[in-house]
């Protein structure tokens, strides 16, 4: 199909599994945090380690892989705009590193990319997309880091524009907690 970037239904299973493993450690954390503090409420860190990891997006793979922390994201020149996230349903001005840029730094621009999520998820954007719009890793929205319940710290964010970025075909580009982008290996889905 013209424009798809990438297989229905891929993730299923994964995101099943990383909805359970959330909800039980958002359980533990809870649980913790009450068994310390019978009359209080969970102490502060352990309910931030659970909402807001520390971001991280590996640029490539193997001995020349890099890894970028946010200091280093954000150090690279950024773009901002608002956009409706089509799986949480609202709108968020949304802050991050584009694309095109990583790929530079990983020394892989211009080609198709992979993005991997922390929950096992790959997807393939292609580089007419990436390259022609600021389609970005954002690891800021309304001014503030992304919380793992609105799919962060680093999610994926594609511009409002052009309009097939609103169609069902490009859902898939939209990756939740991406911690890598490689170059995608050769053949009509980048290897998936
Ligand atoms: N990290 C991550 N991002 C993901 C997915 C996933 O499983 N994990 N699924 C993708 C796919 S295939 C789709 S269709 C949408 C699904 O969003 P929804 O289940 O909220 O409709 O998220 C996309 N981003
Ligand atoms: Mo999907």
């Amino acid at each position: 199909m013209k424009g798809r970037v990438a297989g229905k239904g891929s993730g299923w299973g994964m995101r099943g599994l990383s909805a359970a493993l959330l909800l039980g450690s958002l359980t533990a954390a809870l649980a913790g945090g009450l068994a310390q503090t019978p009359q209080g409420r969970p102490p502060a860190p352990a309910a931030a380690a659970v909402s807001r990891p520390a971001p991280t997006l590996t640029l490539g793979t193997g001995a020349s892989q890099r890894v970028l922390g946010l200091a280093q994201l954000r150090a690279l020149p950024s773009v901002t705009y608002e956009v409706r996230h089509p799986q949480l349903g609202r709108s968020f001005v949304y802050r991050g590193a584009t694309l095109r840029d990583l790929a530079v730094a990983g020394g892989f621009g211009g080609q198709d990319l992979r993005l991997y999520a922390s929950n096992g998820y790959l997807t393939l954007i292609r580089a007419r997309d990436y390259l022609k719009s600021p389609i970005m890793v954002a690891y800021e929205a309304d001014g503030h880091a992304i919380t793992v319940l609105d799919k962060g710290p680093l999610t994926v964010v594609l511009p409002p524009e052009p309009a097939r970025y609103r169609t069902p075909a490009y859902t898939t580009a939209w990756v939740w907690y991406v911690n890598r982008v490689t170059p995608a290996p050769p053949g009509p889905q980048g290897g998936k």
